[in-house]
């Protein structure tokens, strides 16, 4: 059964064959959805223009979040090729580099916190209004992608930890506002994949090899992993499911201790 079938979905945040977003748009493809995918700059553009291809997404259009006018952009020409949308996926994330180095209070400054909130966490209710008139009454979905970086201090994620808790109060508020729309609202919290964003985090290694010993599964999770569970989420077979943030990490979030670590 292609669950996803008659969907229409917007998928931001491809930028390489490991990104989660990528995971997430062959999902949904092999579910039936029809694909719209946008690339941040003429650099990926190329690079998106191919993934697109090989899924046959309908369209792709460029969208920086950073700019209202880039979403205001991005919404008008989807609203030119669709006259409605069901699916909206937000996997972006930005911080500067030097605010990844480190502790958190050794790196931290305005500039740095500001612009990690600012792409990570706000572009996600940029995108939500942008976008709701549009998905309102078709049981639609707004997803965004998390890290547990978010509840438990994590070397090196830093202030893109506390983006992280600000999105996934993000998905709450934005569920409130678009419940008696029909539109559900939920994140995926991902264990870490070696992807050029996580790349950017000193320590990743490390804490990818940890999972092997820390998560009841013994490893951490792949983005085709992490994308049948946003296909589903996204999906009416989750009609009942929002506000939620649901955890794709091999389990890595409910262990305290494991064997493996004695
Ligand atoms: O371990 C991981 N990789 C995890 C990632 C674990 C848990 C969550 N996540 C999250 C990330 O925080 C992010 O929200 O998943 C989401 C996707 O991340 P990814 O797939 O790991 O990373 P990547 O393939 O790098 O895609 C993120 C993309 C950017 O890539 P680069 O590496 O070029 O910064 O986000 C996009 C960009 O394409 N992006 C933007 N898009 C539009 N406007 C912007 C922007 N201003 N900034 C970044």
């Amino acid at each position: 059964m292609a669950f996803l079938k008659d969907k229409r979905a917007l998928i931001t945040g491809i930028a390489s064959d490991r990104s989660i977003a990528w995971g997430i748009a062959k999902a949904m493809a092999e579910q039936g959805a029809e694909l719209a995918l946008t690339y941040q700059n003429d650099r990926l553009k190329p690079r998106v223009e191919k993934f697109a291809e090989k899924l046959g997404a309908s369209f792709i259009a460029p969208c920086d979040v950073s700019t209202d006018d880039e979403i205001e952009k991005l919404r008008i020409t989807v609203e030119k090729h669709w006259d409605y949308l069901d699916i909206a996926v937000h996997s972006i994330a930005y911080a500067p580099r030097e605010q990844l180095e480190g502790l958190f209070l050794d790196s931290v400054d305005r500039d740095g916190f500001q612009i990690a909130h600012e792409i990570s966490s706000y572009s996600f209710s940029a995108m939500a209004k942008a976008f709701a008139p549009m998905m309102s009454g078709r049981n639609a979905a707004l997803l965004s992608l998390t890290y547990i970086g978010s509840m438990r201090s994590m070397p090196g994620y830093n202030v893109m930890g506390l983006a992280k808790a600000s999105l996934e109060a993000n998905v709450r508020y934005c569920a409130q506002s678009l419940g008696a729309s029909g539109i559900r609202v939920n994140a995926i919290s991902a264990g870490p994949i070696r992807t050029l964003a996580a790349a950017g985090i000193k320590g990743m290694k490390a804490m990818i090899d940890h999972y092997e010993k820390a998560t009841p599964l013994g490893r951490s999770v792949t983005i085709e992993e992490v994308g049948n569970a946003a296909a589903f989420l996204c999906s009416d077979l989750a009609s009942g499911i929002t506000a939620e943030v649901l955890y794709v990490d091999g389990g890595f979030h409910s262990v305290g201790f494991s064997e493996a670590m004695l």
